[in-house]
């Protein structure tokens, strides 16, 4: 088999490159591990940007989003008993975020490349990419029990934090960034109806929580616990007491309960690593770096990469010129790090870190107390939470 690009992974990133590439009259094939009901169930992030959104209806892919989606002006802070509202869309001039749960997503994306005819193989097994720095790389894989090899022009390497591409780099060849956090989330599905119209982040001395949402009827809830959380000493009478503990303020707003259909824990690091081109593969999404989900980035940042990669081998079909393709880690990467940044701050100023004490503890109260009194300042946080600009 040949493709112009092979791309690993169908995830956010894998999926919207094969797209846009489409859109560019560009061949591609998506491998992925997983079954598509699988990948098409698999909760995960729920809000986007308005860059994301904004690129998703320009893309063609944005139809349900824009139907289903849940539009917010903004989301609040709150500490101290109290909330604090963050008007985004006054503050940023009319940007806004989307809560559109990233399995929705999926589908959208899954059934656009079915739709344009592109093949898409489900389940496959034993992937490794070769001759990844020669003119011709080759994915070997098997699918349905049958060994292949597809060669390529140009590999994407879209198979997140755990999968094959990234490591299959010389090591000597990639500088890695990180830094893990000494808590996890321990994250919600239930079926209640949101108690807030907005997302709530609240700092308490006894941990962060998150007040989200799926649905008019599902509610999406976080709790910061210890990073190897074990999950079978939350029932869900003592999640739903420690939630409201957590959560509700003096003048009485508490998320409202309701069965908990989903559970899981996350762990939280931040990860990046340089470059993400290595040859003619190009890394992009969770492949090339984590960010702890306060910031609610990963999904976006993912997008944002391939938004970058489509358009740098656009030209070189186009053209025969490479020096986008030469810039793609250049480019992504100051936008990474910008975004790493705003993921740590959120971080870090929300969460109770186990070697802080009392001063430090006094000192976030003052970060959030300065922010949500400074216009300034919450133009800042709003500005990097509904996206920078793609450039
Ligand atoms: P993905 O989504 O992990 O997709 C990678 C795909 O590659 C497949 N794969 C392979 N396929 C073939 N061969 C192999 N050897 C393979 N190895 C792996 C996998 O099965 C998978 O289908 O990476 P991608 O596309 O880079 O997308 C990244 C995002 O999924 C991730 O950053 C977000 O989910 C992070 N995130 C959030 N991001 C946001 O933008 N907004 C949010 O509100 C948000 N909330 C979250 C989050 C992540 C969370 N968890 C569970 C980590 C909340 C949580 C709790
Ligand atoms: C979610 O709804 O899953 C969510 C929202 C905001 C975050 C992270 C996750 O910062």
């Amino acid at each position: 088999m040949r493709t112009q690009v092979g791309i690993v992974g169908a995830g956010p990133a894998g999926l919207m490159l094969a797209h846009l590439l489409h859109l560019q009259g560009i061949e591609s094939v998506v491998l992925e591990a997983r079954s598509r009901d699988y990948i098409e169930g698999r909760v995960r992030a729920g809000v986007l940007e308005q860059t994301t959104v904004d690129l998703m209806v320009q893309a063609g892919v944005g139809e349900r989003l824009q139907r289903q989606g849940l539009v917010h002006r903004g989301i609040y802070l709150s500490f101290s008993g109290r909330r604090h509202h963050i008007d985004m869309t006054e503050l940023t001039g009319g940007r806004s975020l989307t809560v559109y749960a990233q399995h929705e997503v999926i589908k959208d994306l899954v059934q656009a490349r079915l739709d344009a005819g592109g093949p898409i193989l489900f389940d496959v097994e034993d992937v490794s990419i070769h001759e990844i720095d020669g003119a011709r790389p080759k994915i070997r894989f098997r699918h349905q029990g049958q060994p292949q090899e597809l060669e390529c022009d140009f590999l994407g390497g879209c198979d997140g934090y755990h999968g094959i591409c990234r490591t299959a780099v010389p090591e000597k060849a990639l500088t890695a960034y990180e830094r893990h956090y000494p808590f996890g989330w321990l994250g919600i599905l239930a079926e209640a109806a949101p108690s807030s119209e907005e997302l709530v982040y609240t700092y308490h001395e006894r941990g962060f929580a998150l007040f989200s949402m799926r649905s008019p009827m599902v509610t999406r809830l976080y709790l910061q616990c210890a990073p190897d959380e074990d999950l079978a000493g939350w029932s869900d009478d003592r999640i739903w007491e420690e939630m409201m503990t957590r959560c509700t303020t003096r003048d009485g707003w508490a998320p409202k309960q309701g069965p908990v259909i989903q559970r899981g824990v996350t762990d939280m690091r931040s990860f990046v690593i340089e470059s993400m081109q290595y040859g003619r593969l190009f890394l992009a999404g969770d492949a090339a770096h984590i960010v702890p989900p306060t910031g609610a980035k990963g999904l976006n940042l993912a997008v944002a990469d391939v938004a970058v990669l489509a358009r740098a081998m656009a030209e070189f079909y186009r053209t025969g010129r490479r020096d986008l393709l030469d810039r793609y880690s250049e480019t992504c990467l100051r936008r990474v790090w910008k975004v790493q940044r705003f993921s740590w701050w959120m971080t870090s100023m929300l969460h109770r870190f186990t070697s802080d004490n009392d001063f430090d503890q006094r000192r976030q109260i003052a970060e959030l107390d300065y922010l949500t009194g400074s216009r300034a300042a919450m133009t800042s946080l709003a500005e990097n939470y509904v996206g920078l600009p793609l450039d």
